[in-house]
């Protein structure tokens, strides 16, 4: 019996926080609920409302929660690629991100982490838009930034999964650490969806595993027009590198390779 597992063994679940002072006990507690076995990190930016102080007198009764604090806040993506840094730095196996507003739902996070444990998938993605996946609560406007961002995210930078843009994920430690940090463009959404792009071309396997979404419980969002125009510009700019870097490699091969083999068609590919 000593040595069995339990459930989320060597997982390290990173939460930002700014001003959810009234979501964090909560959420706290399911998380560690839902995977006894887990660390929770805490990552605060210096939330005006006290979260981070917060977090420091829960993890003071409990051992397996920790706060990374931030001096002020700095978006979601710095606070995500700060909280990975600590967690890979402790030795975590596989890592979870997800919002501390209630949006994701801490019951989901067994199923979320399964496909890792089991060695089938190297990244997993909690996802609205496949089969059996929800979104409840959020006026039109909002699901349909949300659905045309992951549509148009896929299209550009032609990817598999359908839901891009959301941040309830589950990460193989040896994945996530083999993504370079520097030159992230560390924003909201687009944080999201560069970093599955990421691990999709370094080979990653991406799985998507259904949740309901909910909007967040209390607390105000942090959700702004900027970010989104900010999404939408630097996918185009990945691509675009990516295509830009695809030219210059083939222009290198075909002035190396050419005095060889330069033969009708040699050289080309579909
Ligand atoms: N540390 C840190 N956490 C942040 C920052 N911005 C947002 N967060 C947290 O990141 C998670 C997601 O942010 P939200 O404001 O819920 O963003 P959203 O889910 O896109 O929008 P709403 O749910 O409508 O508010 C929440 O746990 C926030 O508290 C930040 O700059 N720093
Ligand atoms: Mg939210």
């Amino acid at each position: 019996m000593t040595d069995q597992k339990a459930a989320g063994d060597g997982t390290w679940v990173v939460l930002p926080t700014y001003e959810e002072a009234e979501n964090l006990p909560g959420i706290a507690g399911a998380i560690l609920a839902a995977l006894p076995g887990a660390t929770l990190l805490v990552v605060d930016d210096n939330s005006p409302d006290g979260t981070g102080q917060l977090a420091d007198e829960l993890a003071a009764i409990n051992p397996r929660i920790r706060v990374r604090h931030r001096p002020g806040k700095a978006g979601l993506g710095r606070a995500y690629l700060d909280g990975f840094r600590v967690a890979l730095d402790a030795g975590a196996t596989s890592l979870v991100q997800m919002d501390a507003d209630w949006s994701h739902d801490p019951g989901t996070l067994p199923a979320l982490i399964a496909p890792i444990t089991d060695d089938r998938a190297d990244l997993v993605i909690g996802s609205r838009y496949v089969r059996g996946g929800r979104v409840l609560d959020w006026g039109l406007g909002r699901r349909l930034i949300s659905r045309l961002g992951s549509i148009f995210a896929r299209v550009v930078l032609s990817l598999r999964p359908n839901d891009l843009t959301g941040g309830f994920k589950a990460w193989r430690a040896t994945t996530l650490a083999s993504i370079p940090f520097d030159g992230v463009h560390a924003g909201g959404y687009v944080f999201q969806i560069e970093m599955t792009y990421r691990a999709s071309r370094h080979g990653a396997r991406v799985h998507e595993v259904p949740i309901t979404f909910q909007d967040r419980r209390v607390g105000h969002s942090k959700m702004s027009r900027r970010i989104i125009v900010e999404a939408l510009l630097v996918v185009v700019r990945l691509r675009w590198d990516e295509l830009r870097r695809r030219r210059l490699r083939r222009s290198r091969a075909d002035h190396h390779g050419g005095s060889s083999g330069q033969g009708p068609g040699a050289g080309r590919s579909a």
